[in-house]
């Protein structure tokens, strides 16, 4: 029989072996005058929180005149569960003025600072860590950002989830001392929660020198409530109660949505059920479950590193027996959950007697000074200055928390003082909407996502109304390429940047994050989206059922029987069949 040789491994997993456990030559870099960093260095600054990029709106006039790029650094922090306090929320917004001036609130409940030149990189992730959070392991190839169901409800699932994340975020970060030398001067990382036990991996007891094949994305959601889009991460965790009493976890694996056109190889993947487990045994299975994948991932392609790979290809009973031996624990069957919708609640909610919290819509989560010079920006910066605690959504909005009665007037006075919008005005199709930031500032975009969006809904949201359909709010998510940042694979509507101001349609989701959408068009002119969807709209007004979402009616209809306007170059059919 022939032997097959090993497959070579990936340059990023050189670049992470030799680099001393996540140090390379970042040091010397950093001290140059240099205005960017090499290769090597961008793949490794990932693990601190920090991308290179550059402004991609001067890069043709940079060239034309023989100039550099207009390099600077995104900045994203790891917030578990998004929450932020006051004091953070103020520094950020100072930091945010050594950048572009604005902040982006993620769709894995985290901040992110743009255009921070790289001379200015120590003095913001210092910063961070002086207000007690942290940028280490934001990016990379690690366990990211833990995103937990947002809502700040007072009942025991909600207080378990938040809990869970951050010790679990705690529980998979990276150990190397590389952070705090690089950036705190060798003072100790913020951190929470107890240090991992075995010690195979010299610094990284959990990860060994070359970390995980990918990144690696966890989250907790209250059962019924899919706000955090649960199936779309590697690792998943719900509690399960019997009252009030949490008998344990049910525990999904190998969700992701990244995919690039045209290569069928790649795709979208719901995570599967791999089942139950106690209350005592969460953090030896997500230890057990990052293991397996450190062990049994591809290093070799990066297309095909994520966890869903291994799901989808070697079974989830095959990966169950794998986490079973490396930590000892009997798997059960996953208990039976009714999921509904993963709307915000936005707008004043009462908690508890006397105390509310405030969700505020905010469009493609950019926070900034707005046209008028007030803005978003201002109004925050005002009630954090209350001591008002925020916490990010993964639908990119924000929560006000704990606010008491007698506060709210001043809030609301804050907010209309600078112009913002009261939440429950977003109407229609702007009310789950999300886009990624795309241009400029992402290198990996091919089209804009966030600056399109807004012109974009309004054609669309024209012919909703035509259609008589006004007061429908379909998920619609935008991104500038396939990567899938802002969840489009899972959107009754999603916009997949596929060439210049041109869009893949993809429909079907169900707004729940259940249910995968289907590619039905490939290439449509973003001035054309409207007229493309307008007969199946059209047919949505005339023909939907009593409450029957967009995405459930397109199922309902059949994918492939749907007519699209017959004058555009459309198709129906997965996107891998299209060109
Ligand atoms: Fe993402 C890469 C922004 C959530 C899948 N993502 C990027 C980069 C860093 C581009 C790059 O590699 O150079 C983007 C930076 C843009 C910028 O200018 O800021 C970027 N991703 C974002 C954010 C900010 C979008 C947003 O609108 O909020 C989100 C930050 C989350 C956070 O706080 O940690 C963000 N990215 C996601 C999600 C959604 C999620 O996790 O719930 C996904 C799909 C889920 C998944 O991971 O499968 C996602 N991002 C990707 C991928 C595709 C990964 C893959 O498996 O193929 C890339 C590209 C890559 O990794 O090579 C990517
Ligand atoms: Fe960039 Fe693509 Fe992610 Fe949008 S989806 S932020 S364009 S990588």
């Amino acid at each position: 029989m022939a032997i097959r040789p090993p497959a070579q491994l990936s340059a990023v997993e050189s670049v992470k072996a030799d680099s001393d456990f996540l140090r390379g030559a970042l040091a010397e870099e950093l001290a140059s005058p240099s205005t960017h960093i090499t290769e090597a260095g961008y793949q490794l600054l990932k693990f601190h929180g920090s991308y290179q990029q550059d402004d991609r709106d001067l890069r043709n006039e940079r060239r034309r005149a023989h100039e550099e790029y207009a390099f600077g650094f995104m900045v994203r922090l790891r917030l578990p569960g998004g929450d932020i306090h006051p004091d953070l929320w103020l520094a950020l917004d100072r930091l945010a003025d050594l950048g572009n001036g604005s902040l982006r609130l993620t769709t894995r409940q985290s901040v992110q600072l743009h255009g921070i030149p790289k001379h200015d990189l120590r003095t913001v992730i210092r910063s961070v860590n002086e207000h007690l959070a942290s940028t280490l392991a934001a990016c990379g190839d690690v366990n990211r950002n833990v995103v937990a169901s947002p809502a700040p409800l007072d009942e025991p699932a909600y207080r378990i989830v938040r809990e869970a994340a951050a010790r679990i975020s705690a529980r998979l970060l990276p150990r190397t001392r590389a952070y705090a030398e690089l950036w705190l001067d060798g003072a100790e990382v913020a951190r929470v929660g107890p240090e991992v036990g075995s010690a195979d991996g010299g610094e990284e007891p959990l990860y060994g020198p070359t970390y995980l094949p990918r990144k690696f994305k966890t989250a907790f959601a209250v059962a019924g409530d899919n706000s955090v889009d649960l199936f779309s991460n590697d690792l998943g965790f719900v509690p399960i109660f019997d009252g009030d009493v949490h008998l344990g976890w049910n525990v999904y694996v190998g969700g992701g949505l990244g995919r690039t056109h045209r290569k069928p190889e790649t795709y979208p993947r719901l995570a599967d059920a791999l089942g139950f487990v106690g209350p005592d045994e969460l953090e030896p299975i997500a230890e057990g479950v990052v293991r397996v994948y450190r062990d049994h991932g591809d290093r070799s392609n990066r297309r095909h590193a994520r966890l869903k790979y291994l799901l989808e290809e070697r079974g989830v009973d095959w990966f169950r027996a794998r986490v079973e031996e490396a930590t000892g624990i009997q798997i059960g069957p996953a208990r039976p959950i009714d999921w509904h919708g993963s709307e915000d609640r936005l707008g004043w909610r009462e908690t508890s007697p006397g105390r509310w919290f405030h969700g505020l819509r905010v469009v493609s989560g950019r926070v900034d000074d707005g046209d008028g010079g007030g803005g978003l920006r201002g109004a925050l910066r005002a009630i954090a200055g209350l001591g008002v605690a925020f916490r990010v959504t993964p639908n990119q909005n924000l929560y006000l928390l704990d606010v008491p009665a007698a506060r709210r007037p001043v809030v609301d006075a804050i907010l209309a003082d600078h112009g913002v919008a009261p939440a429950g005005s977003a109407r229609g199709l702007l009310r789950l909407a999300m886009a990624c930031p795309a241009l400029p500032t992402c290198g990996l975009a091919v089209t804009e996502a966030e600056r399109a969006l807004p012109a974009v809904l309004d054609e669309l949201q024209t012919i909703f109304d035509r259609a008589g359909v006004a007061d429908a709010a379909p998920t619609i998510r935008m991104t500038g390429c396939p990567n899938g940042c802002a969840r489009p694979y899972v959107a009754e509507i999603g916009l997949v940047g596929d060439a210049i101001d041109r869009y893949q349609i993809w429909l079907g989701g169900d707004g729940a994050g259940l249910r995968l959408a289907t590619a039905v068009a490939d290439r449509v002119h973003k001035l054309d989206l409207a007229r493309a969807l307008w007969p199946v709209v059209d047919r949505y007004g005339r023909e939907r059922g009593p409450g029957e979402r967009f995405g459930d009616f397109v199922v309902r209809i059949g994918i492939d029987r749907l007519e699209f306007e017959p004058t555009m170059p459309l198709r129906a059919g997965r996107a891998e069949d299209a060109s």
